[in-house]
Order: structure tokens, then sequence, then C-alpha cells
């Protein structure tokens, strides 16, 4: 069982473990999720800080407390709320929630993972609320090397109309003609920052959603193209982890 998840992690860039959480345990930790974005949209709290500087990725991934990055201020992602580090409010408001929160970064994960590389190390957590996501960022990648992410559906994702997250399998392996990619974007187009990771050399009828139920873990090499489905009508609910070699 372990081997299949391996090997299709290694061929196709991601991987699907099915009810991998409990339906409490996403009970416990949707209903944590709500009561933050509840708070989030009431404002700044002692326990939680909005970014209004907005502050690189890497800043917002270091912080030792909990972050709401709002996104889509610069055409794309509107109604996405990126909260980072949600593992820290989450664990003051509910102590119990400990040791669920700790089946992303000990166990079954890191062990598939360090078996593509023993670096990988468990870095930040996110939580995605997508409220209805009709323009989402182009399709792209995170990195050339590799980088995971483990995401954890809090709600069903099992139809396109709440904007699943999408990829396009095995393109983690074209890693110089990736490199190349974000050279053309930087030199030739002109693209700054985040903006010379898009997939400017692959079709974006080529994604595939990614259907999860409720419990079910994506791990995904973020250096193989992703990105959303415009959502139409729902919602999605996701917490993840990620996993870097630094
Ligand atoms: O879930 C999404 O909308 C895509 C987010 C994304 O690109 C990422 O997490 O790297
Ligand atoms: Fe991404």
């Amino acid at each position: 069982m372990e081997s299949n998840y391996l090997s299709s992690l290694k061929k196709n860039g991601f991987v699907v473990i099915e009810s991998f959480f409990s339906q409490s345990e996403c009970q416990q930790l949707e209903i944590l999720s709500r009561d933050l974005m509840r708070e989030g949209l009431l404002g700044e709290s002692e326990d939680l800080e909005i970014d209004f500087k907005d502050s690189s990725y890497n800043e917002l991934a270091e912080k030792n407390n909990t972050i709401l990055s709002k996104r889509g201020d610069i055409g794309y992602d509107q109604n996405f709320l990126d909260f980072f580090n949600p593992q820290f409010w989450f664990s003051r408001r509910n102590p119990n929630i400990i040791p669920i929160i700790e089946k992303f970064q000990n166990g079954a994960v890191p062990e598939l993972l360090k078996k593509i590389d023993t670096k990988l190390k468990p870095k930040n957590m996110n939580l995605y609320c997508h409220e209805g996501v009709s323009s989402p960022r182009t399709h792209h990648i995170d990195s050339i090397r590799n980088y995971f992410k483990v995401f954890l559906a809090l709600t069903d994702q099992t139809d396109d109309s709440c904007g699943p997250f999408a990829l396009i399998p095995g393109t983690h392996k074209n890693k110089v003609f990736n490199y190349l990619m974000c050279l053309f974007n930087h030199r030739i187009l002109g693209k700054k920052g985040g903006m010379a990771t898009d997939a400017t050399f692959y079709k974006k009828s080529k994604l595939k959603p990614m259907h999860l139920n409720i419990g079910d873990l994506l791990i995904s090499n973020q250096s193989c193209v992703h990105g959303a489905i415009p959502a139409t009508s729902g919602k999605r609910l996701t917490l993840l982890q990620t996993y870097d070699v630094k």
C-alpha cells in the first residue's frame, strides 16, 4: 500500500490518501476553522494578526503566531482568505486539537516524504478559506525544487462548483523546461515576483481537479503545475502543511 503511494507520488507528483483523518477529527478542525474565519472577518485581535503590509510568503510562513493574509488585491483570488499558521490559534482555543494537528507532522506523512528526500521537513501550516473564488490565480508552479503541500479537505470537494485544487500530473519532472519557462516569464514577458512562476508553457485545460472527500489527504509536489478550477457556486475549506528541504 505504502509503496503504491510512493510510486504514485514519484510518477504523478501527487497522491490522495483517502480518509486519513476521521470524520470526528475533521469536525473538530472545521469548528475551529469557522471560529477563526469569523474572528478574521471582525479584524485584528490579541491572538490574530492581519497582514496589512503585503508581507512576503516567507515572512508570513515564519511567524510564530496566526496571521491572516487576504488575497485578491491584484485582480485574482478574490474571496480567498489565507491564514498562516492557524495551529497557534487552534491550540490556544482548544488544546485537545494538538494530537490531531500532529498527524500532519509525525508518522505516515513524513515517513513517505522522507523516501522522496530525507531533507524534507514540515514548515508552515495554512488554512485556506475559498468562499467561491471565481477568478483563481492562473496555473503555476510554486518552486523548481521538490516542495510539498499536504492538503486536508475539511469540506466536500468532490464537485467542480467549489473550485477545487487542480494540477497537471507528472509536470514536476520537467525541471529544465519549467526553469526555462520561469526565465522566459521574467526576461521576455517582464513578469515580476511570484508571477514569474506562471505556467505560461502549459495549457490551463490540462489541469485535473483533485476531488476530495472530507478527511482525504492530498500530498502534492508543488513543483508540479497546479492551480484551481474557477468556482461557480460552492466554497471550500482546506487545512495544509508544507514540507520543504530548507
Ligand atoms: O488552492 C488553490 O486555490 C491553489 C493554491 C496554490 O496555488 C497553492 O497552494 O500553492
Ligand atoms: Fe501554488
